[in-house]
């Protein structure tokens, strides 16, 4: 602990009326030894949520909101500060026959589909249909909205990147629409990027690795989406992921630098962040902070979505991990 020197004829008040600081007192602070994130582990249960996002549903339209989003705002953050500091978790409902009109903006988006099928998101024109389970991406300024002509009402969970872009001050939006017709493209664009990755398929794939490699200590069966073009991820300031858990998994303690946005697609279980215990189930929403020891058990076989800025991070060159802490 630093000694911090007397307030010599009152120093620290006549630089602060120029708007200067002295970095000797509460350096700590400014350059803590590990990530001190302001905000905390965190759950929402699908089943509180659910009913207030459905109340909205007949209080205003998809049209009159833009979009009829909930934002999962970390208890510890106020405002519109977010889930983490960088990311945004949202839940989304869209009625039959409701639109929600076309605009753009430098935030990444992803959906990942809790219930319904029959409504189709449109990426710079081209139509990306929806349906249980599946990731579809939006990436950095392409023009979207959505358009809901099937039967029952739909739910998806929205990642958005808005606290890194406000934090860059990178944020730009436009209402509008790009000039072409919307063509069904079957998810992918023309020498671009993939833009939805089915749930089948990918379930499919977490069984073959069941197959054929031994789980994590920590992670269970875990594989990330990767853009099938270059191999790269599937986003480029989000790294996505699915992990199986077989019944009875009793996961080791694991450390990330990335705060990490979990969805609950199948099964049960529980997550010890810190000294806390979030049980969870069928599309509940917690988040684990940067640098949080964390461990996951589940009760049942089952299936954790997870989205964060650990790909910006790996870019940067600071990403960091540990197990077993
Ligand atoms: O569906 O385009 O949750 O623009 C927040 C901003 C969803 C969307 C959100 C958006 C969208």
């Amino acid at each position: 602990m630093a000694r911090i020197p007397p307030d010599h004829g009152s120093y620290y008040d006549r630089i602060a009326a120029h708007h200067v600081l002295p970095l000797w007192v509460d350096t700590g602070k400014y350059v803590p030894m590990a990530p001190s994130p302001p905000y905390e582990p965190a759950l929402w249960k699908y089943s509180e949520i659910r009913p207030l996002l459905f109340e909205a549903g007949e209080v205003i339209s998809a049209e009159e909101a833009g979009r009829r989003v909930l934002v999962l705002q970390n208890p510890a953050l106020s405002g519109f500060d977010g889930t983490t500091r960088s990311l945004y978790a949202c839940l989304q409902l869209i009625m039959p026959g409701e639109q929600a009109p076309e605009h753009r903006h430098t935030q990444s988006a992803m959906r990942l589909v809790l219930e319904g099928d029959g409504a189709f998101t449109t990426v710079d024109g081209d139509r990306v249909e929806m349906e249980a389970g599946d990731f579809i991406i939006t990436p950095s300024w392409s023009w979207h909205g959505h358009v809901h002509e099937g039967e029952t009402p739909m739910v998806w969970l929205d990642g958005l990147d808005n606290g890194l872009m406000a934090q860059l001050d990178t944020t730009f939006f436009e209402p509008g629409s790009p000039a072409q017709p919307h063509e069904d493209s079957g998810g992918k664009k023309q020498g671009s990027r993939l833009l939805r990755y089915p749930y089948c398929k990918a379930r499919e794939n977490l069984d073959i690795l069941r197959k054929v490699t031994e789980p994590d200590a920590c992670h269970g069966y875990r594989m990330e989406y990767l853009d099938p073009s270059d191999g790269g991820p599937a986003m480029s300031t989000m790294t996505t992921a699915l992990m199986l858990l077989d019944q009875g998994f009793d996961g080791d303690s694991y450390q990330c630098t990335d705060g990490t946005i979990f969805v609950a697609l199948e099964g049960e279980g529980e997550t010890t962040m810190g000294e806390r215990n979030f049980a969870w189930k069928r599309h509940d929403v917690f988040v684990v902070p940067s640098w949080c020891p964390h461990a996951h058990r589940a009760t049942t076989d089952a299936v954790l979505f997870s989205f964060s800025d650990r790909i910006v991070q790996q870019k940067l060159g600071v990403w960091r991990e540990a197990r077993g802490g």
